[in-house]
């Protein structure tokens, strides 16, 4: 058998990949045609593709290589556990060291009384759960009615069919999930799009008061939870105005409605503390972790929940679990990168060196023309691009059509920079360096150039009537 080296020239891999390789959220003849990009091997920040080009990965991956590549104490780790026990399952009152000292681990981790774990494969599997458990947890507290969970537009809470329905994407809606039952969404506090005349802040309480507003349209005995990223990440890191949480937070207490917070990307440092949910003082009855959990490394995500919430959801059996929910290799691999984030104090080098000094520059990009806004939390950032920022216009062109002109400008440039519409997103590993910023700066400055020239020669440099 062969095996895949960076010896194979890049348009044979390109073709065998056409040929039996159906890629995610992909138009797979565009991509036939055009070749995908193979990365063949990575290291800190940067990855290498199948043509030798370095590449400095803005995105961490998919927002998950927390503490970057390369890292071999996980390889021997994983190593280990497979040799010890590669597998068993955690049903039928069985359990492992790994599953027993990563549920610790997170419990010490996790800010409040968030202290009991259930594991899954990923942020969509635990999203699933959720649905699941806060639903049974009203149940099992005899209020079998609150049943509904309000969530977002424009949320991203994974790919499965819950996880579909709770999240906001009307193009995954409108893919197999026309309807679902029980799920209600409210307007995202996304100012720079959608606030009109008003200030931040003003807009910020509106977009939470519509909380308050949809359950006493559902009725508070109607409804279970309230799910929400603290950051969209997906949705185009949409930075809520500082009055939007906690007014979320007043509510939630308000009406006995559960607070689900999907740490899926702000978990694990990348808001500049352990959890997004500290940064912005959010007190969750849930939280669903997964990504930088184990920095990608492995497939593992999960459902911290508080004491009060464990205490009723253990009150009878939870009919919930997958095959793999605290897998031993992907828990072992877990706790060696939660060590890792924890002695080498990655969140304390985001917190007082890399956001800061990342922080100067990103403010800056909006001096460039073709920028609007520049938003940043941690290291976890987004640009608006418009054609006129005094009135946050958007183009007359197709929302993304600048956008993605703009990616291919930075991967031209060896820096990937994820584009959501017409905003730009980084989320790069926690331990980039401020040289490392330096560079991804510079990258993404030429990138930007190169759009306004190629959009203004294409007479694209113009708003939406
Ligand atoms: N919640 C949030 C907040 C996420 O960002 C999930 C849940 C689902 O996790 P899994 O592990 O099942 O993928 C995510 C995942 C993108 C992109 O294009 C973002 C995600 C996944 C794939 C693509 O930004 N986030």
């Amino acid at each position: 058998m062969s095996t895949l080296a960076n010896t194979h020239p890049t348009a044979e891999l390109q073709a065998r990949d056409a040929a039996h390789h159906l890629h995610p959220f992909t138009a797979g003849a565009a991509l036939a045609k055009k070749g995908a990009r193979v990365i063949t091997s990575a290291e800190g920040v940067f990855l290498t593709d199948s043509d030798g080009e370095r590449i400095l990965d803005g995105m961490a991956g998919l927002w998950c290589v927390n503490i970057g590549y390369g890292r071999g104490e996980l390889a021997d780790v994983a190593a280990r556990q497979m040799r010890e026990l590669p597998y068993y399952n955690t049903f039928f009152q069985t359990t492992h060291v790994p599953a027993i000292e990563l549920a610790e681990k997170l419990a010490e981790l996790a800010p409040g009384d968030l202290n009991h774990v259930m594991f899954a494969s990923g942020g969509s599997e635990a999203n699933d759960t959720n649905l699941r458990l806060v639903r049974t947890y009203w149940k099992f507290l005899g209020k079998p009615e609150k049943q509904i969970v309000i969530a977002r537009k424009n949320a991203y809470h994974g790919s499965t069919v819950a996880a579909t329905a709770l999240g906001g994407m009307a193009g995954m809606h409108a893919q197999g999930i026309p309807s679902f039952d029980g799920v209600h969404h409210i307007g995202q506090p996304d100012w720079w799009s959608e606030g009109g005349d008003m200030t931040p802040e003003e807009f910020g309480l509106m977009r939470a008061r519509e909380l308050e507003q949809a359950i006493a349209e559902l009725g508070e005995d109607e409804v279970a939870a309230f799910i929400a990223e603290p950051i969209q990440g997906a949705g185009g890191v949409i930075v809520p105005p500082d009055s939007y949480w906690p007014e979320i937070q007043r509510i939630c207490d308000a009406h006995d409605i559960l607070l689900i917070a999907d740490e899926v990307i702000c978990g694990f440092g990348r808001t500049g503390n352990w959890f997004g949910s500290e940064t912005f003082q959010i007190r969750p009855d849930v939280m669903t972790i997964a990504k930088g959990l184990s920095s990608g490394y492995q497939p593992i995500g999960g459902s911290i929940v508080t004491d009060a919430v464990a205490e009723v959801i253990g009150r009878d059996e939870f009919n919930h679990g997958y095959t793999y929910s605290g897998h031993p290799v992907a828990a072992a691999v877990a706790l060696e990168n939660l060590r890792i984030l924890q002695d080498e104090n990655v969140v304390g080098h985001v917190q007082n060196t890399a956001a800061p000094h990342l922080a100067k520059a990103w403010a800056g990009l909006a001096d460039h023309p073709l920028v609007g806004e520049a938003k940043l939390v941690g290291l976890m950032g987004s640009i608006a691009l418009t054609p006129d920022k005094a009135t946050r216009a958007k183009f007359a062109s197709d929302s993304g059509t600048v956008g993605l002109m703009c990616r291919e400008r930075c991967f031209a440039n060896n820096l990937i920079m994820r584009h959501v519409g017409d905003r730009m997103v980084i989320s790069p590993p926690l331990v980039i360096s401020p040289l490392e910023i330096d560079l991804l700066i510079a990258r993404a400055k030429t990138a930007l150039d190169e759009t306004l020239s190629a959009i203004t020669a294409e007479g694209l440099m113009v708003p939406a009537t």
